[in-house]
């Protein structure tokens, strides 16, 4: 299986690396044809070329949409050299076989990614390209094609270990990541199409990342992971700065992610604010007068599950925090920036990894979210669902105070980050108590204000920080237990989506108990 390779097709739009591996390859002995621009880089080098346009015999034209696409080129590429048919077609036409290709694609994705215009996108989505590439990978059997300059340096290898030829095992592994180079190329025109067209709809668009960051091991040791972008380039754990600290694992992203995006609800303008995550739920949130105050806050709902924690900032990280954070072990501080001095309290913590972003997701965003199942994946348009002081509904005979409505939209930000049945306890601006992923919504309940308890008597308080809170649930209460099980620990104001058959039945018991309660008309599932 082992094919020789004496003539070779290079076009590339990223000339980076393209000299060192021509010469070599002329070292070894191959022809080389080029397209117009790749021709003039090597031969301004010195190097030998035959113009694309001479093996076709036509010109490259309007303004090089056609200079590949061509019978000589695609004939060269896949024929089956062991095909008497095929070999006689190329004598007949003239068509001489072409060995290996070289080629990187117009920068469709950079374009993109500098803002450029409709009509600049569109021509930078390169169609002879990818013609070449599929068509070079089709026929490994006898062709190598090459999309990707971090593999010049393993062809070279391939190729001097085994006199100027490949094996075929080699051919396919070039092949495979050329498939998915073209893939993930018209994926990224497709995802573009849809926000260019504002069809920002799950419904009709194909789907691809670009590899990012291979890990030792997925969510356990056993599984293996790597981390794709998908070309969004919305802030967060895929753009942020490492300033420090070992690789992030599988879970250090997903937790990452699951602070971050929770942090950026809450304007910088408005205050400092924190979140802190363990298994990609939030186990403390606060506002603060200061940002160490956030922490000390967040830090204070839940001190033993905090050990070993994700941390996230809405506002870059500053000296006094980043000491009160170094008082315990944490995984992972992530923030829109962190100051010199921040920086070098951090730099004595060699284990502790410092992400920057240089601003904070939008949570209004339009976007999409994915989860697989057995066969397939869902996709759905992300929960950037907001509910604004004026779309509260007061149900019960008492409103909420101003200060309770103030935490009662707080609760209900930070439960639309929690694994449904999500319940979450807030007073004064911080969680107080988080019920996550538990099956029943009166087992959240439950669990969020024994864990305040627990936190009380750690506290040295005289009562559970639960006792004069509010509470959000991100669905309705569908019986009052639940309810009634917020009011044993103390909850005086409640926020719930509303909806449920038994409505008046919960109303009347809110009442009964002297609870204020609103009506979202909006439900935050989170599975
Ligand atoms: O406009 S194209 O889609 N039409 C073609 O026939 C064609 N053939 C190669 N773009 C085409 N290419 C692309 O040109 C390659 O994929 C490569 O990115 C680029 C190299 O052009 P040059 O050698 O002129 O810099």
């Amino acid at each position: 299986n082992l094919v020789p390779v004496g003539r070779a097709l290079l076009s590339v739009s990223d000339k980076s690396g393209l000299l060192d591996l021509a010469r070599a390859l002329a070292d070894l002995g191959v022809e080389l044809i080029s397209t117009g621009g790749t021709a003039s880089t090597l031969r301004a080098a010195g190097l030998k070329v035959r113009d694309v346009a001479e093996v076709t015999g036509f010109p490259e034209m309007m303004d090089g949409r056609v200079k590949t696409l061509h019978p000589m080129v695609h004939g060269g590429l896949l024929a089956l050299r062991d095909d008497d048919e095929h070999l006689v077609a190329m004598a007949a036409h003239g068509i001489e076989p072409i060995d290996l290709l070289v080629v990187n694609l117009y920068p469709f994705e950079a374009t993109v990614a500098r803002g450029a215009g409709y009509d600049d996108c569109i021509e930078n989505i390169d169609i002879g390209g990818p013609a070449m590439i599929r068509a070079a990978a089709k026929n490994h059997r006898f062709v190598n094609v090459v999309t990707d300059t971090a593999d010049y340096k393993a062809l070279l290898d391939e190729l001097r270990a085994h006199d100027g030829a490949t094996t075929l095992a080699f051919r396919q592994k070039l092949a495979l990541t050329a498939y998915s180079r073209t893939a993930a190329y018209d994926a990224a025109v497709s995802a573009w199409m849809a926000g260019a067209l504002k069809v920002e709809t799950p419904r009709r668009r194909a789907f691809a990342g670009q590899l990012a960051q291979t890990m030792r091991y997925g969510e356990n040791p056993h599984q293996k992971a790597a981390f794709y972008t998908d070309g969004s380039h919305r802030p967060g754990v895929a753009t942020a700065k490492q300033w420090q600290g070992k690789e992030l694992s599988y879970n250090n992203i997903n937790d990452t992610d699951a602070a971050f995006e929770l942090v950026a609800e809450f304007d910088p303008a408005q205050g400092p604010a924190c979140v802190i995550v363990k298994h990609a739920n939030p186990c403390g949130v606060a506002r603060g007068a200061s940002l160490a105050d956030a922490y000390a806050r967040a830090f204070d709902c839940d001190r033993v599950s905090a050990f070993g924690g994700i941390i996230a900032l809405n506002q870059p990280l500053d000296a006094a925090t980043a000491e009160k954070i170094t008082e315990i072990f944490t995984e992972v501080v992530i923030a829109p920036g962190a100051d010199q001095a921040a920086r070098d309290i951090f730099a004595a913590k060699k284990n502790l990894r410092l992400l920057t972003t240089d601003a904070l997701p939008d949570p209004r965003a339009a976007g999409l979210a994915f989860k697989q199942v057995a066969g397939g994946f869902l996709v759905q348009d992300r929960d950037a669902g907001h509910v604004a002081l004026s779309d509260l509904k007061v149900v019960t005979k008492r409103a909420p105070s101003d200060a309770e409505l103030a935490d009662l939209l707080f609760a209900w930000t930070v439960a639309k980050h929690v694994k449904s049945n999500a319940i979450v306890y807030v007073k004064d601006g911080a969680t107080v108590g988080v019920g996550a992923g538990q099956m029943s919504r009166v087992d959240s309940t439950r669990i969020a204000a024994r864990k305040a308890q627990d936190m009380a008597q750690a506290l040295g308080l005289a009562q559970p920080l639960t006792q004069g809170s509010v509470v959000a649930s991100d669905a309705f209460f569908p019986f009052a237990d639940g309810l009634l099980a917020a009011a044993e620990a103390g909850a005086r104001a409640i926020i719930q989506p509303g909806g449920s058959m038994r409505d008046d039945e919960v109303i009347a018991a809110a009442d009964a108990a002297g609870l204020a309660m609103v009506f979202t008309g909006q439900r935050h599932f989170r599975h």
